[in-house]
């Protein structure tokens, strides 16, 4: 139907139908890119729980595959949740997953190989029953949060290890495993980490980053010029949460930096729509790449009659900012061979209340990048230093607040006359000893359809603007996403909206400055994008 087909993604990765949620076991294998997913085959609400299963030659164009993982075994029964896969050097790869034993929600874990290496497509799995399942929870933990375990590394002392989520009393615990032969597992003593009061830790990810470039490491490097990552999924906000820090190998221990604040109020890699993420090292190119499923905001009603439910975020590439002290993020190379037609703008000048449209490209799918230069912080608002949660701050100067720096930035899927937009935008503060530059990708006018979550998403964006007086955007709009990368990736949010009019052919595109302070386009470049081969 109509409906259905409206909202539909042209290159956010989507299967034919159905509900999908968190990304699984991704992996670049003998030429093959695998995306694993959360997938109901009879439906579009969460339930039945299957792998999903697509290939793909450069992350963008995909082939959905049958399932790969799905109930055949008592350890499985209720449900293949999330898991990894290891590529073992010269052994081909296995997937770690979590199985559902009972209606109670008793999680077990689970090892999967290939039916046959040589496969291309890896489509046959296989669960052998000598060693599953692999690891249960001993008699001290709660067998219903205990699921998702890591890729696996390698260390010199012979070991593999992974991690799985967990939760004691109300502590958020990665819990540590060690193997020789990757099928009997011991659990370590203590897990690698935990903090108090943060819940259920659902899809631990740990892995090293470089402290010289933007190369990704393999999971088992570990040396001189390396930090380590450690990401988690709080079951109870559904927020992601990150940590720069130290893996101190003898103790088996994982230290955040005291740069990276632990629990709720750290580091996000996206503070929009983006939960259950995971990352994989990609040999072929060198680079660390992140996923994450984008869940509807729209009804259960609605996703039943659409026949369709969650979205793969664009593949992001993840390396360390030159500071130490956070990530940077930004779409996979691949994604540019979508780009179309072109068009540009540069050095315009928009003073305050005025928005000029972006015209000759197709709105509702396009890609955006644009750099914004000022001459001046002078005109930036005073900080009030309550303003602790950046997504309060933006409900409260939304785009249409008039500002003095800013707010600044996209209106993206709009109406011709404005009734609908998503605008994503730049506002200034000055505080006492710096600028706080907030970054808002606001839902509440992106639809006139009143029965959805319309959330107003912001982060603070960690830049020296006393030497640039730029800030960068970059949005990729594909019909119910707005995926937004602010200052090169450093602050990134995807959204997801459902506007009525602004669709397909009567969305638009707009640049917009409602500051008194004047801004100038200096470069901007849109594309159309194609849509991505599904077959
Ligand atoms: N989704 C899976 C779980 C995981 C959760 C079940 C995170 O394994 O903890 O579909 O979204």
């Amino acid at each position: 139907s109509s409906v259905s087909k409206l909202h539909r993604t042209g290159y956010h990765f989507q299967p034919r139908r159905n509900w999908i949620n968190d990304p699984n076991g991704p992996m670049y294998y003998n030429g093959v890119y695998h995306l694993f997913y959360q997938y109901n085959p009879k439906g579009a609400v969460w339930g039945n729980i299957v792998w999903g299963h697509a290939v793909s030659k450069d992350l963008i164009n995909w082939k959905e595959l049958e399932p790969a993982l799905y109930p055949s075994k008592p350890f499985d029964k209720y449900g293949c949740w999330s898991g990894s896969a290891t590529v073992l050097p010269g052994k081909g790869p296995i997937i770690l997953y979590t199985g559902v034993i009972d209606k109670q929600s008793t999680e077990v874990q689970l090892y999967a190989i290939p039916e046959n290496k040589s496969d291309p497509f890896l489509t046959k799995w296989i669960k052998p029953d000598a060693f599953n399942p692999i690891v249960v929870a001993d008699h001290t933990m709660n067998a219903s949060v205990f699921r998702d375990p890591t890729t696996a590394w390698w260390s010199k002392d012979g070991h593999w290890r992974m991690l799985i989520g967990g939760k004691r009393n109300n502590r958020g615990m990665a819990y540590l495993y060690r193997s020789k032969d990757f099928v009997k597992w011991i659990q370590a003593k203590h897990p690698i980490h935990s903090a108090p009061s943060t819940g259920m830790w659902e899809c631990p990810d740990f892995y090293p980053v470089s402290l010289k470039g933007t190369n990704g490491l393999d999971l088992s490097m570990v040396g001189n010029n390396v930090k380590h990552v450690l990401k988690n999924s709080f079951d109870v906000t559904r927020f992601e949460y990150y940590t720069v820090g130290t893996y101190l190998k003898n103790k088996d221990k994982y230290i955040p930096d005291n740069t990276s604040e632990d629990g709720w109020g750290g580091l996000r890699y996206d503070y929009g729509n983006f939960y259950a993420s995971k990352s994989f090292f990609d040999p072929s190119k060198n680079r660390r790449i992140l996923w994450a499923w984008a869940n509807e905001s729209d009804s259960k009603e609605d996703d039943v009659k659409k026949g369709w439910a969650g979205i793969q975020s664009i593949p992001r590439t993840v390396w360390l900012d030159s500071g130490g002290r956070q990530l940077v993020q930004w779409p996979v190379q691949e994604l540019n061979s979508l780009r179309e037609k072109q068009v540009k703008i540069s050095n315009q000048k928009l003073t305050k209340g005025h928005h000029i449209e972006v015209k000759g490209i197709t709105a509702a799918q396009a890609d955006v990048e644009v750099t914004f230069s000022f001459s001046s912080l002078n005109k930036a608002e005073p900080f009030d230093s309550r303003w602790v949660n950046p997504q309060d701050l933006c409900a409260l100067k939304g785009s249409k607040v008039q500002g003095g720096l800013g707010p600044f930035g996209l209106l993206a899927l709009a109406s011709e006359k404005l009734e609908e937009f998503t605008p994503i935008f730049f506002r200034i503060f000055k505080a006492p000893h710096k600028h706080v530059v907030l970054m808002c990708s606001d839902a509440r006018s992106s639809s006139l359809k009143r029965e959805l979550y319309k959330p107003s998403f912001a982060g603070f964006v960690d830049v020296d603007l006393a030497n640039n007086k730029k800030l960068s955007l970059r949005c990729l709009i594909d019909h119910s996403v707005v995926e937004s990368f602010g200052a090169g990736g450093k602050t990134n949010i995807l959204s997801r909206v459902y506007p009525t009019l602004a669709v397909k052919k009567k969305a638009h595109l707009f640049v917009f400055n409602n500051g008194t302070e004047r801004i100038t386009v200096e470069n901007l470049k849109a594309w159309s994008m194609k849509s991505a081969r599904r077959t």
